[in-house]
C-alpha cells in the first residue's frame, strides 16, 4: 500500500530585463555614444530538500510560485539588478513531475538542490550592438522571456506517529479530528482494514504524519482478529499514540486492554527481532490516550487515572475524539516529542527568496 501526498502548482521564473537605449551626455555633444546597460537576468526555480520537513502540506495553499523579473538596464553601462532565485523547500524523497506527461522530471532523493527553471537572460543594452558602421545604434534586445511549468510534488509518506489500540477505540476518529485523513468510522470493531495516513499540522510550521492502523486484539499475534502484520507500517515511527475505550458503557477494562496491546506488540518483536535492521516497537515511546471521555462522569475519570497511575505509573490524556476535548494539548506534546525525537526545532517557512 502506497501513502502518497500530492500537489499541482505552476511555478515560473523571472524574465530578463530589457536592454537600455540611452546615450552618453556630453557638454560639448547634444548625444554622445550609446551607454545603456543590460538588462538583469530572472530569478531561477530552485528546489532544496530539507529533512526538518515531512509532507507538502506547505504547498496546499497556493498554487503559484514565481521568480522575480530582471530589472531593465540602465544609462552608464548599469546592468539592472538580477532578479531573485525563488528557492522551494521540500521534504527530501519529493518527486517532480510533469503535469501534463506525468513524467519524472527530478527525483529529489539524496539531492540537496536542483534548479527546475532558468530564469531568463538580460537583454543587451544598446552599447553592446555599437559597430564601426553604426555608432549610436536606436535598439537594445528585449529581455529573455521566462519559463512557466505546471507541475506536480508526489511525497510516499513516512509515518511519524502510530496510533495503536482496540478495535473501536476510536483510533480513526481521533486521525480523522487531527487531519484531512477521511477513514470510514462506525460503532463496530475492524472497521478499518487498511492503514491510513494523515498529516497534522500544529502551529505554523511544524507537522507530522499519523498512521492508523487495524486494531489489535488478544491473540492477534496468533492470527486472531486481523492479525499483527500492521504493525509492519509502523516500525519506523518515532512514537506511539496508544488509544483506550474509557466510556462507562464499553463493558472493556482498561487497565487489561493496555496490557493486553502490550503484550501482542511484544510478540511482534519476538517474531520479527532476527529481522535485518529490526527495531523492536515494544520499547517505542507511547503517549497514552483515555478516549471518549463525553461517556464517561468526571470522577470515574479521576478514579481511573488514579488506577492506571497505580498499576503503570505513566501519565495519561483524557480526551475525547468527538467533542475534541483536550486534544489540542495532546498534539502539542506530540509534536515536540516529534522534533526532539528527530533532534530538530520547529521549522521556519519553506518558501525562501
Ligand atoms: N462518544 C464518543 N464516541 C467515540 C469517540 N471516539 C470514537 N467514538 C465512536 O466509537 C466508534 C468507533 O470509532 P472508530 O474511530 O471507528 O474506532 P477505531 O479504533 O478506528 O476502530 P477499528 O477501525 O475497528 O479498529 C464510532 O462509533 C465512533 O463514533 C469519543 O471520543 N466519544
Ligand atoms: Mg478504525
Amino acid at each position: 500500500m502506497k501513502f502518497v501526498d500530492e500537489v499541482k502548482i505552476t511555478i515560473s521564473s523571472g524574465r530578463g530585463g530589457p536592454g537600455a537605449v540611452t546615450f552618453r551626455r556630453e557638454s560639448h555633444q547634444p548625444r554622445g555614444g550609446p551607454d545603456g546597460g543590460d538588462g538583469g537576468k530572472g530569478g531561477d526555480v530552485i528546489f532544496r530538500t530539507s529533512k526538518h520537513i515531512n509532507s507538502l502540506f506547505e504547498y496546499k495553499t497556493y498554487k503559484k510560485y514565481a521568480a522575480d523579473n530582471g530589472q531593465p538596464g540602465a544609462a552608464e553601462k548599469c546592468t539592472g539588478a538580477h532578479g531573485a532565485d525563488l528557492v522551494l523547500v521540500v521534504p527530501e524523497g519529493t518527486l517532480v513531475r510533469s503535469a501534463e506527461t506525468n513524467e519524472i522530471l527530478h527525483d529529489l532523493t539524496n539531492v540537496d538542490e536542483v534548479k527546475v527553471l532558468q530564469g531568463g537572460r538580460g537583454g543587451k543594452g544598446n552599447e553592446f550592438f555599437k559597430t564601426s558602421v553604426n555608432q549610436a545604434p536606436e535598439y537594445a534586445q528585449p529581455g529573455e522571456d521566462n519559463q512557466s511549468l505546471e507541475i506536480v510534488l508526489e511525497l510516499k509518506l513516512i509515518a511519524d506517529v502510530g496510533i495503536i489500540g482496540f478495535p473501536n477505540a476510536g483510533k480513526s476518529t481521533l486521525i480523522s479530528r487531527i487531519s484531512a485523513a477521511k477513514p470510514k468510522i462506525a460503532d463496530y470493531p475492524f472497521t478499518t482494514l487498511t492503514p491510513q495516513l494523515g498529516v497534522v499540522k500544529v502551529g505554523d510550521y511544524s507537522n507530522f504524519v499519523v498512521a492508523d492502523i487495524p486494531g489489535l486484539i488478544k491473540g492477534a499475534h496468533q492470527g486472531i482478529g486481523l492479525g499483527i502484520q500492521f504493525l509492519k507500517h509502523i516500525e519506523r515511527t518515532s512514537l506511539f499514540i496508544h488509544v483506550i475505550d474509557v466510556s462507562a458503557m464499553s463493558g472493556r477494562d482498561p487497565l487489561e486492554d493496555f496490557a493486553d496491546i502490550n503484550f501482542e506488540i511484544e510478540q511482534y518483536d519476538q517474531l520479527n527481532k532476527d529481522k535485518d535492521g529490526f527495531f523492536p516497537l515494544s520499547t517505542r515511546e507511547q503517549i497514552i490516550v483515555f478516549n471518549k471521555i463525553d461517556l464517561l462522569r468526571s470522577e470515574e475519570l479521576e478514579k481511573l487515572k488514579k488506577a492506571f497511575q497505580k498499576k503503570y505509573n505513566k501519565e495519561v490524556y483524557a480526551i475525547s475524539g468527538v467533542t475534541g476535548k483536550n486534544i489540542k494539548d495532546l498534539l502539542t506534546t506530540v509534536a515536540d516529542k516529534i522534533l526532539k525525537a528527530k533532534g530538530l526545532t520547529h521549522d521556519g517557512p519553506t518558501v525562501q527568496h
